[in-house]
């Protein structure tokens, strides 16, 4: 038993310091090379997409390190296995070590952005690990005082793991680190003044913003050498600098923005004010040929998101961000570069870390969540959440205060209504809104009695649809049906 704990643990150290110095070398030159993160990465773009909206649902932004912690963990396992049997058959050892390398390096090179460089860093692990590995287990073979020197190699091997690690860290924040501040323009067209009347909780500040998206390391997207490429169904390519971008006049906006994703009540929206170039001038000024119906937005780390070109040009404020309440977007947001598409969902017309505007059609291509079945234009559907009081409150019986938010950007909220306990419905009081681009905030006095209580809200936009009570999933096309609390006033 003991032996085989030992033998285990040598595995597991051995691929320790293989990943560690992969990831101090990566750290150096593609982060996101990295073995973890580009078995990480394949794995998301390979999930069923159920299996990702049960991620998204359950887990919220812990899903990223909840992968990586079980790729982390499933490689562990390996390695202790390969430990055990590789101190019985010692050809193992490098036949493990090579499918492990080969599996790092082949997720690397189907990355989207993969370089020729892209497998180097696991190679470079899988050699490491079995050498380091094939090293300790023959210090166990040796005939006397194996205890000892078998010690004094993991000693070793764990010390320069923890320092390759430390380093890669260390690189990462110094190194890696980019420019993350702009001189922000004045917008030519500013936003209106936020009327008065509004309730806090209006604009959702940057830290409190939801935050959805596939990749495992944040791109950091060097400002000074960004470029944004427009091409495709064009009369002339177009290619801009940032100071290109933002020589053009601005706009800005406020505009709420939410997740296909979000669950009914749930938290993936939030409304900023936005900066940024509308994008019907850049594409005319492309020359854009009237065949094109899909924009198709590409990344720095390869996502694909389609547009339909109508919305850049039907008079919305479509737009390229470089800024959100009044600071250069947040690298987790998208800086330097961003779309924002009012009246669709973020993965119909938000890419972030934008660098490239194909224009194309939809018959012609498929952007990555299309591809994964989600349902195209994207159009945000009406909704309605209540925010106050709190599931499962105990308020006390007299009036209580009953508040949230409904969406319909674009059509915009003409009317929310209020069930206490399946009753008839009853008109809430809608707060002012600069435009149908934002949600609606909504209040409602309750006169609440004792006892258990269900409250339940429903929207109606300016095309008089009713939201609909008929639950439906996230997927493919976002989901409906009505928010419902149960609080027990005392
Ligand atoms: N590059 C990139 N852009 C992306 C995504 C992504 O995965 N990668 N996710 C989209 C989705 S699904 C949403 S809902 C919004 C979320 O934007 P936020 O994280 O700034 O709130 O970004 C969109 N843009
Ligand atoms: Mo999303």
């Amino acid at each position: 038993m003991r032996d085989l704990l030992r033998d285990a643990a040598a595995g597991v150290l051995a691929a320790g310091l293989g990943i560690a110095v992969a990831e101090l070398f990566a750290a150096t030159t593609r982060p996101d090379a990295a073995p973890l993160i580009a078995v990480g990465g394949a794995i998301i773009d390979a999930t069923p997409t159920p299996v990702k909206e049960f991620a998204v649902r359950e887990l919220g932004t812990n899903d990223k390190p909840v992968l990586l912690g079980s790729v982390g963990l499933v490689l562990a396992l390996f390695a202790a296995a390969l430990g055990v049997l590789g101190r019985r058959r010692r050809i193992l050892v490098p036949i493990g070590t090579v499918v492990l390398g080969a599996a790092g390096a082949t997720a690397a090179l189907t990355r989207p952005t993969a370089s020729a460089f892209s497998p180097v860093p696991s190679l470079l692990a899988a050699a490491i690990a079995g050498a380091t590995l094939w090293w300790l287990l023959r210090t166990v073979d040796q005939p006397t005082g194996n205890r000892r020197a078998f010690l004094r190699g993991v000693v070793l091997v764990g010390g320069a793991a923890v320092l390759a690690e430390a380093g890669a860290q260390l690189l990462t924040r110094t190194v890696g680190r980019v420019r993350t501040d702009l001189a922000l323009p004045a917008p030519s067209s500013p936003a209106k003044p936020v009327p008065t009347g509004i309730a806090p909780g209006f604009t959702t500040p940057s830290a409190d913003f939801y935050r959805v998206d596939t990749a495992l390391t944040v791109p950091r997207v060097d400002p000074d050498t960004w470029t944004l490429r427009i091409h495709g169904m064009v009369g002339t390519e177009l290619k801009l600098s940032l100071d290109d971008l933002l020589r053009r006049p601005l706009i800005e906006r406020d505009i709420t923005l939410n997740c296909v994703s979000n669950e009914v009540g749930g938290p993936y929206i939030g409304t900023a004010r936005w900066l940024g170039v509308p994008l019907a001038p850049l594409l005319r000024e492309a020359g854009l040929r009237p065949e094109a119906d899909q924009i198709v937005a590409r990344s720095v780390e390869g996502m694909t998101i389609g547009t339909p070109v109508a919305t850049a040009l039907d008079g919305r404020d479509t737009m390229l961000a470089v800024a959100m309440n009044g600071e250069p977007l947040r690298p987790e947001h998208g800086f330097p570069v961003r779309m924002l598409t009012p009246g669709l969902y973020g993965y119909a017309g938000a890419c972030k870390w934008v660098t490239e505007l194909e224009l194309t059609t939809f018959a012609k291509f498929d952007a990555y969540w299309v591809e994964r079945g989600w349902a195209r234009p994207g159009t945000v559907k009406t909704a309605s959440r209540i925010d106050k009081p709190r599931p499962f409150a105990r308020p006390a019986a007299g009036p209580v205060t009953v508040a949230g938010v409904a969406w319909a950007q674009r059509r915009g909220i003409t009317k929310v209504e209020i069930s206490v306990d399946g009753g008839t419905w009853q008109a809430a009081e809608l707060l002012p809104v600069p435009s149908t681009d934002t949600w609606v905030q909504w209040r409602w006095t309750w006169n609440a009695t004792a006892g258990p209580h269900s409250l339940s809200v429903r929207a109606t936009d300016s095309t008089g649809q009713v939201q609909t009570e008929a639950r439906a999933t996230p997927f493919p096309s976002g989901a409906t049906g009505r928010h419902t609390i149960t609080v027990t006033v005392e």
